[in-house]
């Protein structure tokens, strides 16, 4: 029986065209329009990578107006200054990876007291394969000269990042061995295409394993600095209190982990369903993911499942029998190979960084 009117190409056809006439970003839960940000749907953090018009998006500014003559500036205490087009880059070594990234606000709306700022959900995460030149090929073209402490990046995009602060790029540097470790991108493609206007076009730095304040977008400028920098983005934002009341920059992914499936409120039969999730960390492959159907009670170990890379979370599912019919409340909790394991709360911080607690998920059986 053919009761498909469509051959197989044609579904094919019709599915891409349906994609790419969507423009980047509708897909997304809406967080503000302008600038634009938005994050990944929960149905979509199911899918190890994230489709590009489904990958969250977290802009400080307006996407500057599309670059004509895009050049990148290669100077500051360096031997040999450098201007590098997009030809330029073509002619570099290509490196690819997949990464995760994570906005620092990740999970803000779950901080009690609620704090200001863009309250996402657990959707300011996403996962693609990344391409582009190793930062440090760059750097060792133009020479790190002695003396040299930070490398400073700075987008195209402008504007006033708080009252009084005056109108300037968005700007953020990085210690030298972050800069130069050989995994660090300059990345001109996501998930095989080019970048697009909202991720960065046409080139976009890349720090894997860090939140995502990190990765500057439309890249123009790249300077070695002989001080640490101490612009708004590095000193008045992105840092935590640390125990001693001293400002912590923040910079690596804590270890985390998310549930995809199921979503809370969901109505669940009477036998066995197939709970699952991502886990990823900063600092180290994840080791374990833990579930508990009682709040965190009593743990059991989760599958770890499908690929698995450095910088990318990792899938997990746990088959699950309720044991009777009633309210659940499902909780995962990572661990990494560094023996960094996720709290069972967060650690409330004013600005809402690096919301890691584990999450409950509440679910009815009948
Ligand atoms: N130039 C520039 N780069 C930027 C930002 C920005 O506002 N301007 N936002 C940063 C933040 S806070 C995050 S979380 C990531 C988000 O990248 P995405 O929008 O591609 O997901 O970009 C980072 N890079
Ligand atoms: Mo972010």
């Amino acid at each position: 029986m053919n009761t498909c009117k469509c051959s197989k190409a044609e579904f094919g056809r019709e599915r891409s065209e349906t994609l790419s006439a969507q423009p980047e970003g509708t897909g997304l839960v809406t967080i503000e329009h302008e600038p634009i940000i938005g994050e990944t749907p929960q149905a979509t953090l199911q899918s190890w990578l994230t489709p590009n018009p489904l990958f969250y998006i977290r802009n400080h500014y307006s996407i500057p107006e599309s670059v004509s003559q895009w050049e990148l500036a290669l100077d500051g205490n360096v031997d040999n200054a450098l201007s590098l087009t997009l030809t330029d880059f073509r002619s570099f070594p290509i490196q690819t990876l997949p990464i995760t990234l994570e906005c620092a606000g990740n999970n803000r709306s779950d901080l009690e007291p609620q704090v200001p700022g863009n309250p996402f959900q657990n959707g300011a995460i996403s996962t693609a394969i990344w391409a582009g030149v190793p930062l440090r090929h760059l750097l060792e073209r133009a020479g790190i000269s002695k003396g040299s402490v930070e490398v400073l990046f700075e987008g195209f995009d402008i504007g006033e990042p708080a009252p009084g602060e005056g109108t300037q790029p968005y700007l953020r540097s990085l210690p030298i061995d972050v800069a130069t470790h050989p995994d660090t991108l300059l990345a001109y493609e996501m998930n095989g295409e080019p970048l697009s206007r909202e991720h960065g076009y046409p080139i976009r730095l890349i720090v894997p394993g860090w939140y995502g304040m990190a990765s500057v977008k439309w890249l123009r400028r790249i300077s070695v600095l002989q001080e640490p920098f101490e612009g708004f983005f590095q000193t008045d934002r992105y840092i935590v209190e640390g125990d001693d009341g001293e400002p912590v920059p923040v910079a690596q992914m804590h270890v985390k982990s998310l549930i995809s499936w199921p979503e809370s409120n969901a109505q669940l039969s009477m036998q066995s369903h197939m709970i699952n999730g991502m886990a990823w960390s900063g600092f180290a492959h994840i080791a374990k993911v833990e579930i508990s159907d009682d709040g965190g009670e009593t743990w059991h170990e989760a599958d770890l499942v499908g690929p698995r890379y450095r910088y990318s979370w990792q899938q997990w599912h746990f088959a699950w029998s309720p044991k009777s019919a009633g309210h659940y409340t499902l909780v995962a909790r990572a661990t990494d190979e560094d023996g960094n394991t996720q709290p069972l709360e967060t650690r409330w911080n004013s600005l809402g960084y690096i919301i890691n607690g584990v999450r409950p998920v509440r679910v009815e059986v009948n």
